[in-house]
């Protein structure tokens, strides 16, 4: 699938050392120092809702490690994933009468539209769940022959062939391997909340004949009305979300990466049940770290288009936003906090922008470097972008009854391109 075009990042003078980031799996910051290679792997959109803050919220947040890395010289691999088959945007698709195919393509495009708008670096490999099934298929049909995975019978409505992983089966590879997957090594939930949380997030905890009642789909057999594949042995169908995943990742980057991130609501059973899968597959961790950002609602709700209050990306540039004006919203929180999108913090971002627009002209070569470095030691602290706004807003604030120059103009353009993303 094709990504996103993006402007060539501009070349900074120095470099950042190394990083913190905060990794769920550790339960605390890790810290990542410099290296020339890195790997990150982010959870995308599943096409049924085009682009919200909240999504947006997510893939910033990324985008700044991914530009941090770069600031650091490291040569970065990133890949991300669209689930453009799953029950959400089948059911979308029906309620509102349209193909499936039809509701995925528009709202993909939509996606891109938005992510080049908001600057957001894009993806090396962009990978649809419909272009994975042919990697999906030998990876079910290897777990089933070592015993990982097994054949659920038919009840009721269900029909024979739905394909299960067994946790307890993963759980018991290797065991004296320090890095072995054990339920619980990304989320470090209780299981009672995993239950619920599972049959939340598209789990079926209830479904009969499992060994395990959190064990996850891995192939789901063909339905009437429903879209599928040929499987080879596994028979017609189509795959799971969470080997979808795993199975892309790990086609593409190292065993294994070094970040695998997405939003918190991906923390179980998402990413929990992604690892196991490549641990079954491979006998290596998914990643070496977890990162999550948090839930953006709207005006201290769940954003949620039952509530009818989504606040899309592309209505917010069709009413005339400045995009780089999103962004800064999204940067004025920091990337692991729960936060809620107002009309206040749009105007507040709005203002800000106007600000360091007027500042840059008064820029100086002094004034370049320090901003670049104080940017760069709030974002080596777990991506700290609201200090680094506030270092930019305490120049900013400074610089009316200077003469500057267009050299440092620039250079300040550069800085806050490069590193945050934000476009003045
Ligand atoms: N396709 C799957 C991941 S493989 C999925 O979760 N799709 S999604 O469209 O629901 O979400 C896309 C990304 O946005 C995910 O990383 C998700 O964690 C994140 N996300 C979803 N809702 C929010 C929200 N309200 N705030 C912040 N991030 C969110
Ligand atoms: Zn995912």
């Amino acid at each position: 699938m094709i990504a996103w075009n993006s402007t060539p990042v501009p070349e900074l003078d120095g470099t950042q050392s190394g990083i913190k980031l905060f990794d769920t799996a550790l339960q605390e910051p890790a810290p990542l120092e410099a290296h020339s290679e890195r790997s990150l792997y982010v959870c995308g959109i599943t096409p049924y809702d085009a682009t919200h803050l909240g999504h947006a919220s997510t893939y910033v947040a990324f985008d700044l490690l991914n530009r941090t890395w770069r600031d650091a010289g490291s040569a970065v691999s990133y890949v991300q994933n669209v689930t453009d088959v799953d029950d959400p945007l089948l059911e979308r698709a029906t309620a509102t009468g349209v193909r499936w195919q039809d509701l995925a393509a528009e709202q993909i495009a939509l996606f891109r539209e938005d992510m080049e708008a908001l600057n957001v670096l894009p993806p090396d490999h962009y990978i649809g769940a419909v272009e994975a099934v042919d990697w999906i298929v030998p990876a079910v049909e290897d777990l089933l022959g070592r015993g990982l995975a097994y054949v659920v019978p038919g009840e009721g409505e269900e029909p024979d062939g739905d394909v299960y992983f067994s946790l307890d089966a993963a759980a018991a590879l290797h065991e004296d391997d320090p890095a072995r997957w054990f339920l619980g090594q990304v989320s470090h939930l209780d299981v009672d909340v995993m239950l619920e949380l599972s049959a939340e997030r598209g789990g079926d905890p209830a479904r009969p004949h499992k060994r395990n009642p959190l064990d996850p789909l891995l192939w789901r057999a063909a339905r009437v009305g429903e879209p599928s594949w040929s499987g080879a042995s596994l028979g017609d169908g189509r795959p799971g979300w969470h080997i979808e995943c795993a199975v892309i990742a790990q086609r593409f980057l190292p065993s294994p990466f070094t970040v695998q991130g997405g939003g918190s609501d991906l923390v179980f059973p998402h990413h929990e049940m992604s690892a196991s899968h490549a641990w079954a597959a491979g006998g290596t961790p998914l990643a070496q770290h977890y990162a999550h950002a948090g839930m953006v609602g709207y005006d201290g709700e769940k954003m949620s288009k039952s509530r009818g209050n989504l606040v899309l990306v592309s209505a917010l540039r069709a009413s005339g936003v400045d995009p780089a004006a999103i962004r800064l919203a999204i940067l004025a929180h920091h990337y692991r906090s729960d936060w809620s999108w107002t009309d206040g913090v749009l105007a507040q971002a709005v203002d800000r922008l106007g600000a360091w627009r007027r500042a840059a002209e008064h820029a100086t070569a002094d004034d370049v470097v320090r901003v670049r470095e104080r940017i760069r030691a709030c974002l080596a602290e777990d991506l700290d972008a609201p200090s680094a706004l506030a270092a930019v807003d305490a120049w900013a604030s400074g610089v009316q009854d200077r003469d500057g120059d267009s050299t440092a103009r620039q250079g300040m353009v550069d800085v806050l391109d490069a590193l945050l993303g934000v476009r003045l």
